[in-house]
């Protein structure tokens, strides 16, 4: 019988040699070692929580990806960004870091990248199969030198929505995992408007809400009361929205 450890330690392995560029990463390999020491019920959250989401085949994916919630900022900062193909657009990377960057369009397409076909399921109800590509969230981070301090990564988008700019986090086991991208491109084309357009978040293991569009910013937080009401995202303070919305 093989025990839970080799169990945990097999999976551990199969989650890393998806990705050449995640087994170097320290911060995966200290939440692995983290793990080992967790009682088994934790270790079983640890597993899940690291768990990849299906990918699909290109015959797979919808003909239509519906757009939700905003469809294009529409404010006159972003307006102009958007004129002028977001040349003069920077993402930020601010918060609890060393360097904090900011990084054009052509920056982060230099960066390798991650394509990916995931299903996208919205709480609403809708789901669509679709392909991001973008560099990984925790090859950012890495870049930036995300401090001990940060337990989670705050998004900060170009819309508001109800009177607030869109806003979402999400904690550092989902910020390493080796399918959340920052995708700069949908179904092989350059993002679009309507999906976020130039970066948006896919943090494949969440619902929809969680799928930042039009990213500004990207903050580490050691805590997330300072952000908005204090839940740690526009849904969640607003609306009643679970902050962890895992599927
Ligand atoms: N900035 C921003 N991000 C957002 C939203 C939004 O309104 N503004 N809507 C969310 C919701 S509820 C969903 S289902 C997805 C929709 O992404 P899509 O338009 O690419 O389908 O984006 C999420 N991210
Ligand atoms: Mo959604």
């Amino acid at each position: 019988m093989i025990g839970r450890r080799k169990l945990i330690l097999g999976g551990s392995a199969t989650l890393l040699a998806g990705c050449e560029r995640v087994q170097n990463w320290g911060p995966g390999r200290e939440l692995l070692r983290t793990g080992e020491k967790l009682n088994g019920g934790l270790q079983r959250a640890l597993i899940d929580r690291a768990a990849l989401a299906p990918e699909f085949r290109p015959d797979q994916m919808s003909p239509v990806f519906r757009v939700n919630g905003t469809a294009n900022p529409n404010t006159p900062d972003y307006n102009a960004l958007a004129a002028g193909n977001f040349a003069d657009w920077r993402l930020q990377v601010g918060g609890l870091v060393a360097r904090p960057l900011r990084l054009s369009l052509a920056q982060l397409r230099s960066m390798p990248q991650r394509a990916q076909i995931t299903r996208h399921d919205c709480v609403e109800g809708w789901s669509a199969i679709g392909q991001w590509q973008g560099p990984l969230l925790g090859s950012l981070l890495k870049l930036a030198g995300i401090r001990d301090a940060a337990r989670f990564v705050v998004f900060h988008c170009a819309d508001r929505i109800q009177g607030h700019t869109y806003y979402e986090s999400i904690d550092l086991i989902d910020a390493w995992h080796p399918q959340t991208i920052l995708a700069l491109f949908h179904n092989g084309r350059p993002l679009d408007v309507g999906h976020g357009a130039p970066a948006r978040l896919r943090v494949e293991r969440q619902l929809g809400y969680k799928h930042a569009k039009y990213v500004m910013q990207v903050e580490a937080v050691a805590s997330l009361d300072a952000v908005g009401l204090g839940k740690g995202g526009f849904w969640e303070d607003h609306h009643d929205y679970d902050w962890f919305a895992g599927i």
